[in-house]
């Protein structure tokens, strides 16, 4: 089945698509060694953000020479021959390469030549082919009017208690999703997404495939995707972590399937590390190709689906590696040959999601595991068939696929990382696992099954709650708006609800405006409309633990 877009219902392409003119061959090629390096890794933020740099530490993950961009020495002397280096890979040591079979050869003599990934060219593919079929998203109605709140998805969100965390203040706040996927098409106009884009939460595009700086003028799988996510239009559509920051990617070319999507998904998996995404969704897969790629030299088979063969199932493990808890989608092959999940949900630390109907019971379209090692697949599993999105009008569609399970637990985990921010991604994985309604009887189905947020919060406070320190757990407390007009409430982590706690406003000049003990609840809040326009501080003291904030009174 050679249907890369985790949904079972596809879309059609929005807008006109550019033409890309491609002469010759591309190739990933490999690099030996990256000595000479001018970096170094007790020096991190010279290549690595802050974000990125303390996600690792928060994780005890340490920088290695892997996280070191690759030899600019390197790729000038790819350019020097007249070959157009196109992306550089961090992880792979190497670059995404366009050279003539006589640039190639002169690259095969350079000293620093590895080999070339696959051993074979790879392409964007340019023109239509029939790879995806192209239909309208179905819009039936679910007939649920249980909720207004959430609107009609409220259903899909009541299966895994999310309310209970929104309800505690854990929205997603200061959380960084990348979204991997085939574009975005009027994410920059819909209603659903105002408030995002209001409060400026988009922090990093960038279309991979077509590199046209343009992520709204491709598909919008992308959009239907994000909108279980992100979507804040209550009555109608409110995702599972609607006040988190995302970064979107285009990764996945709509013309056909083709390793070189397997390249894309890597460059914007290291791009999203190094601006510090805390989660990855991606609700794409990958198993046989189009075309002239559709040949044993390139297709997968059953066996390469073991986590650690696949270009992009290697991506993945490295990105699990830095720390970032990656999402994807197990595949729509559930009830066709292939059947099992596609890659990169064959990795082990990869969270892997099947779909569910709404009465938890498995969706015949989920692809199934183990994968190839035997390694229990999927991880986790939500509402895939029927699963409300939201849709290029702004209004809702259903939608059908694992392409809409994972992303809703990308969001889960988000926001159940965000109120236990002491956990390391591979721990909120197990919570969530732990707290599926199979978590006594896991198949390869559907995993551990449908997480329970009210069950994972008791999980994490049992099981991890004294591992982080006050010290720790305060550096995750997050201060908005800032700037402030009427007042500025503080978000509290989960494990330091309850505690007492000395909060302390403070003028610039060190005057106190204000001191009081209190305990902490999820969300603590400071009227400040009585303050004179300047910078204050404010301080949470807990035991003999305290951290100071800063904001500006307009
Ligand atoms: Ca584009
Ligand atoms: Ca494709």
């Amino acid at each position: 089945m050679k249907k890369t877009l985790l949904l079972a219902a596809c879309s059609f392409v929005l807008a006109q698509v550019t033409a890309f003119a491609q002469s010759n061959p591309r190739y990933l090629v490999l690099f030996k060694d990256k000595t000479n390096s001018t970096y170094r890794v007790d020096k991190p933020t010279e290549f690595l953000s802050q974000r990125a740099v303390d996600r690792r530490k928060k994780q005890n993950i340490p920088v290695t020479t892997n996280d070191f961009p690759v030899n600019a020495g390197y790729l000038f002397a790819i350019r020097q021959i007249g070959a157009k280096v196109i992306y550089p890979t961090r992880w792979f040591n190497g670059a995404l390469v366009e050279a003539s079979d006589a640039q190639l050869t002169q690259i095969k003599a350079l000293p620093f030549y590895k080999g070339i990934e696959l051993n074979l060219p790879v392409a964007n593919i340019t023109s239509k082919s029939p790879g995806i079929a192209r239909t309208a998203a179905t819009n039936r109605k679910l007939g649920t009017t249980e909720d207004i709140d959430y609107g009609k998805m409220n259903a899909q969100l009541a299966l895994m208690e999310v309310a209970d965390l929104h309800k505690k203040g854990f929205q997603g706040e200061n959380m960084l999703i990348a979204i991997l996927d085939n574009g975005f098409a009027r994410g920059d106009e819909v209603a659903y997404f105002k408030q995002l884009r209001d409060e400026k939460r988009l922090i990093d595009t960038h279309d991979f495939v077509a590199r046209d700086g343009n992520i709204y003028n491709d598909g919008f799988h992308g959009l239907n995707v994000m909108s279980t996510i992100a979507a804040y239009q209550p009555g109608t559509l409110v995702g599972t972590a609607f006040k988190a920051s995302f970064a979107l990617y285009v990764t996945e070319n709509n013309f056909g399937e083709s390793p070189y999507e397997e390249i894309t998904w890597l460059m914007a998996a290291e791009r999203a590390d190094s601006l510090g995404a805390d989660v990855i969704n991606s609700s794409l897969g990958y198993t046989t190709f189009d075309d002239e790629f559709d040949s044993p030299a390139y297709n997968h088979t059953y066996k390469d689906m073991d986590g650690k063969t696949t270009i992009v199932s290697r991506a993945a493990r490295y990105a699990t590696r830095k720390g970032i808890l990656v999402v994807n989608s197990a595949g729509n092959d559930g009830s066709n040959s292939w059947k099992y999940i596609g890659a990169p949900a064959d990795v082990d630390s990869v969270l892997t999601v099947g779909a569910t109907n709404y009465d938890r019971s498995y969706a015949s379209l989920s692809s199934i595991g183990p994968n190839s090692a035997g390694v229990r697949k999927p991880d986790v599993s939500a509402v895939g068939a029927g699963t409300v999105v939201g849709d290029l009008n702004g209004g809702t569609s259903s939608g059908y696929g694992t392409s809409f399970s994972a992303p809703q637990i990308a969001g889960v985990a988000a926001i159940l990382w965000q109120a236990f921010p002491n956990l390391t991604a591979q721990q909120v994985i197990y919570v969530l696992k732990k707290s599926g309604h199979l978590a006594a009887t896991p198949d390869n189905l559907l995993g551990y099954g449908v997480p329970n947020l009210v069950k994972a919060q008791e999980i994490a406070q049992n099981e991890f709650a004294p591992l982080g320190t006050e010290g720790e757990l305060l550096s995750s407390v997050v201060l908005s708006p800032n700037p402030a007009q009427d007042e500025v409430t503080l978000t509290v982590p989960q494990t330091l609800i309850g505690k007492m706690a000395n909060v302390s406003l403070f003028a610039a000049s060190g005057a106190t405006v204000h001191s009081a003990a209190a305990r902490l609840a999820a969300k603590h809040t400071i009227a400040t409309g009585q303050l004179a326009s300047g910078l204050y501080l404010v301080r949470v003291k807990v035991d003999n633990q305290e951290r100071t904030l800063k904001f500006i009174k307009r």
